[in-house]
Order: structure tokens, then sequence, then C-alpha cells
């Protein structure tokens, strides 16, 4: 049952403690204002959020089971799909954890946004789970492989499977592609819900009506909310999500422009910017056509704005570091003081 919702060996390991108090593993598998829907061998529940913490669908707790359950503890997250906070905080907020594969989700009744997608990408390498793309309403597209063939070209590494939820086309071949705990990510009405009911083989998931004038849909997914998927798994949809800054550094950007960083290493020079150096490789590359300019501006700004995240988050860290260095130091003079008297 468990194993079912994601539970493993090693997730069991590391619950021993927990165990031995006779606390059990839960998921949460969907968030309320003050409370969260868990789900586990004992049950189903509605419980209170602990003060303090922060909770998101996917996550494992630890539950004191009694005649009013209580959640204990957070098991310490796999993965997260985060996203950097609106406002002065760099406090980074977690939209799903505990993620193996991320699906992107990209309609091909809708103009490409190859920026969009890259992002995305850079958004699931950052929590850890690998990405898939599913292209989208193929029964609405005809010029399929050429789309295809675009999209893989900006996204190295990563399958990119035609699905249609109307006519079931690719819902095979997708569902060979996810595995563990999947997370449905991409912008509102890109048929997020409706490639979730093709896996899931039902219609738990709201779907919604795509507005005429601009292609958007509507917010049908207000929550996010784990499924167990029949053929194994769980799934988790996502509202969509209109814009999502990154949290973590540099790395799952050079990931997503994984071919740059080939090109790159023709350079003539090995600290070579990519801007006007003689004998660079990216530029090459661009010239030969073999990459759209486009992509290394794209990779540019999502570098920078990385960066500028890690950067912020490491000054935060750094301020919590001196905080605790100050407890320590006044501990410890505590200490010296309580042994100056004891030996005085
Ligand atoms: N023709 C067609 N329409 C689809 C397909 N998948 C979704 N849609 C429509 O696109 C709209 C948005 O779908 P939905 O699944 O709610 O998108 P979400 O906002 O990403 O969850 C709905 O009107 C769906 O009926 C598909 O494969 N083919
Ligand atoms: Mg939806
Ligand atoms: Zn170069």
């Amino acid at each position: 049952m468990l194993s079912g919702l994601g539970w493993d060996e090693s997730f069991e390991q590391n619950f021993a403690a927990h165990r031995a108090h006779g606390r059990v593993p839960a998921r949460v598998i969907q968030v309320h204002r003050q409370a969260c829907d868990v789900i586990g061998e004992l049950g189903q529940a509605r419980l209170k959020t602990p003060k303090g913490s922060a909770l998101c669908t996917g996550d494992w707790v630890a539950v004191r089971w009694a005649d009013e359950p209580e959640i204990v503890e957070l098991v310490s997250r796999r993965t997260a799909i985060t996203r950097a906070a609106v406002g002065g905080s760099s406090e980074s907020q977690a939209l799903a954890a505990n993620v193996d594969t991320v699906v992107i989700a990209v309609s091909l009744a809708m103009a490409l946004r190859p920026a969009r997608i890259e992002r995305l990408l850079a958004v699931a390498w950052e929590s850890g789970a690998r990405p898939v793309i599913a292209l989208t309403k193929a029964d609405l597209a005809e010029n399929i492989a050429a789309i295809q063939a675009e999209v893989s070209a900006l996204a190295p590494g990563v399958d990119v499977v035609a699905t249609s939820a109307n006519t079931g086309e690719g819902v095979d071949i997708f569902t060979a592609l996810i595995s563990g705990t999947t997370v449905l990510l991409g912008p509102s009405g890109a048929g997020k819900s409706s490639l979730g009911n093709a896996l899931l083989g039902t219609n738990a998931l709201e779907t919604g009506a795509v507005r005429q004038q601009d292609g958007k849909g509507r917010h049908t997914t207000v929550r996010r909310e784990l499924l167990v998927v029949p053929s194994g798994g769980v799934l988790i949809d996502t509202p969509g999500l209109r814009g999502i800054g990154l949290t973590g550094g540099a790395e799952s950007v050079e990931q997503v422009f994984a071919d740059i960083e080939t090109y790159g290493a023709n350079c003539h020079f090995r600290d070579c910017a990519h801007h006007n150096e003689p004998g660079c490789g990216v530029l090459e590359a661009i010239e030969l056509g073999v990459m759209p300019r486009r992509r290394l501006d794209s990779y540019r700004k999502l570098l920078r704005e990385s960066e500028w995240q890690a950067a912020r988050s490491d000054a935060r860290l750094r301020a919590k570091g001196t905080e605790r260095i100050r407890r320590i130091t006044k501990d410890q003079r505590a200490m010296y003081k309580f042994r100056a008297r004891q030996e005085g």
C-alpha cells in the first residue's frame, strides 16, 4: 500500500526512529490553508498543519495515528519542485515534493514558446527529478514531426512525446516514459489535467475550456492533487503557473543548455564568454545555423537569474549562520562562566 504511494526502502530506513515511537508515514495528497489531507496505511485523514511548517503535495510526514492523529514531523524531501517566492523574500516555495518525473506540457495547438520550455526545464533539473516533455493536443496539429524536432533541439537529453488526450495517441508511450511520482507542469490550458485523466483512465481531474481570444485556459485546477496511477506510480496535477522563478545555481541551467556547453568546448579561449571572441565555437554554431541566436540569449538570461537567486539565498544562509554563531558564542560564554564559578 505504502509502496503504491511511492514509499520505499530508503525512506523506511530513515524512518526507524519514528517507527520506534509508533509513528507511521503518510503522504500529503492535498494542501489546504491550515490543514492537509494525508493518506497512509491506516487510511486517509485531514490533519492540522503544524505551526511554522510549509507542507506541500507529495511530502511524507510522520503521523502519530491516535484518536486525534497528529503530524509530528516532515520527512526530509528527496527532491522538490521549488519556485522563487514572489516579493522581497529570498525564501523559496516548494510546489511538489519527492518527485521522480517532471512532465512539461506543451500545447501543439499554440505557438511554441521556447524560452518558457527552457525555463521549465531548468526548474525540472533543479528539482532533482527527470524531465519529460509531453506535446499535447496532437489531434489539433499537422506538422508534429517538425515541432517535435524543434522542441527536442532545445531539450538535450530529454524525451519528447506527442500525445492527444482526445484520441489517446501517444498516451502509451508517455506512460512508459514516466515513473514513480510524476508532476505535471505547464501553463494553464496546456492540457495537463486532460493528459492526467488519460493516464489515470478516469475523469478525476477537472479540465477546463480554453478562452477563444487568447487560447489561455481558465484556472480549473486550483489545488495540487496527488492521485494513484493504475499502471503504477502517482500523479500530481498542478494549476497553470504564470511565471516560475529559478531558485538554484547555474548547474541546472547548464544542463538545459548542454549543447552550448558542447560548442563552447571548441572555443579558442578557455574563458570565452561567446560575445565576439575570435574562434568562438558557440558563435560559429550560430553562424552555421546549427543553433538559433535566441538560445544563447535565453541561456544568458536564465544563468544570470539563477546566479542572482543563488547569491540571494547565500546571503540569507550567511545571515542565519551568523545568528547561529552568535548563539553558540553566547552559550560558550555562559559555560565558561559556569566552569569558572565551579573552579573558583
Ligand atoms: N483537441 C484536444 N483538446 C484538448 C486535449 N487535451 C486538452 N484539451 C482541451 O484543452 C483545454 C484545457 O485542458 P486542461 O486539461 O484543462 O488543461 P490544463 O489547464 O493544462 O489542465 C480543455 O478544453 C480540453 O478539453 C487534446 O488532446 N485534444
Ligand atoms: Mg488543469
Ligand atoms: Zn565562445
